[in-house]
């Protein structure tokens, strides 16, 4: 029988019928299944995006061994980092997938390639599995849920070749441009570049995450600080008697967790506080279902099954 809310006389106390413990009920089924997050790095070479990937491990998101670390080499192919984080009985499946850098070569046409062909084989594999006749309860989730794209500091605008990769980007996934290597930048410069980037991006029709009409909470706050502008670092560092992740050099040091010195604080309470939800469904239910639309609307011989579908109902 269940139990009538507080507070409730007893008139509305008998025409109770409980829909409102369906919340307990969704809460003790997502703490018995868990959650997959998969994010995608992405961007020009030697911009940090494998430091950024240790930085995330290193802080709270999935606390590893301390130490010095020798620098990382350029990474030269696809490469995962998965790991499993409990909090307060909740279970996160988190996935960074990390990809060689690219701009390096005189002719940078159709590098978005590798990266494209990579998010949407996941959604292929999430589909076979889908149209299996005994398929799995739960299909293993490798969607990219989220693509971290890298720009680089340069403090000007964005470039002809970030411009093209972002729009080809943004037709298959979240994309969530960050300004790599703040460090390098003033305050005044790095504003100065983020005003610039959001009206680059919104000139060149580009659809960065969280779009223009969602209303994630704290949304107001966080979008005046868009596109995050991050640093990254292997190197803990002594402040206060306090270990700190940071860059120093000889003026001072940079500190990766602190809001005053960059974004990454904010991008990591983005991507797990407050939109980490916000991602998964609308890779799901936007993302996916046009790949998954794309790929069912054509029929092996080339003949698209909408214009056959028209013409047998124009029959009627
Ligand atoms: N100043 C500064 N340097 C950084 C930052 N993050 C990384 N670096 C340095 O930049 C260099 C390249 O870093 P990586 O993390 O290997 O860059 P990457 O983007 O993974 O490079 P590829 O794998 O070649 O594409 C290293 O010397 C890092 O120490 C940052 O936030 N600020
Ligand atoms: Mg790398």
């Amino acid at each position: 029988m269940p139990q009538a809310a507080v507070g409730v006389s007893p008139a509305e106390a008998s025409a109770y019928v409980g829909i409102d413990t369906l919340q307990e009920q969704t809460r003790v089924r997502a703490l018995r299944r868990g959650y997959t997050f998969n994010l995608l790095v992405v961007g020009r070479s030697g911009l940090g995006k494998s430091t950024l990937i240790n930085t995330l491990f290193k802080s709270p998101v999935a606390r590893r061994k301390e130490g010095q670390e020798e620098p990382l080499p350029s990474t030269t192919q696809v490469k995962k980092v998965e790991t499993t984080v409990c909090e307060g009985g909740v279970k996160l499946n988190l996935t960074i997938t990390d990809t060689p850098g690219f701009g390096d070569h005189i002719n940078n046409a159709n590098c978005w390639e590798p990266i494209v062909s990579y998010i949407e084989e996941q959604y292929g594999r999430y589909l076979t599995e889908e149209q299996k006749v005994y398929r799995l309860l739960r299909i293993p989730d490798s969607r990219v849920h989220c693509c971290l794209y890298f720009i680089p500091p340069s403090g000007h605008s964005l470039s002809s070749l970030d411009v093209e990769v972002l729009q080809r980007l943004d037709k298959v996934t979240n994309v969530v441009p960050v300004i790599a290597k703040a460090d390098t930048l003033t305050l005044e410069e790095r504003e100065a570049f983020k005003e610039r980037i959001r009206a680059d991006l919104h000139d060149h029709g580009i659809k960065s995450y969280p779009l223009e009409d969602t209303a994630v909470h704290d949304d107001a706050k966080m979008k005046v600080r868009l596109p995050f502008a991050v640093v990254g670092s292997n190197q803990w560092h002594e402040v206060h008697g306090r270990k700190v992740l940071g860059r120093r050099s000889t003026w001072g040091l940079v500190e990766v967790e602190n809001k005053a010195h960059n974004d990454f604080a904010c991008l990591r309470d983005m991507l797990i506080r407050t939109h980490m939800q916000d991602l998964i469904d609308s890779t799901s239910d936007y993302h996916y279902e046009n790949f998954r639309r794309t790929k069912l609307s054509v029929v092996p011989n080339g003949e698209d099954a909408a214009n056959r579908k028209e013409e047998a109902q124009s029959k009627l």
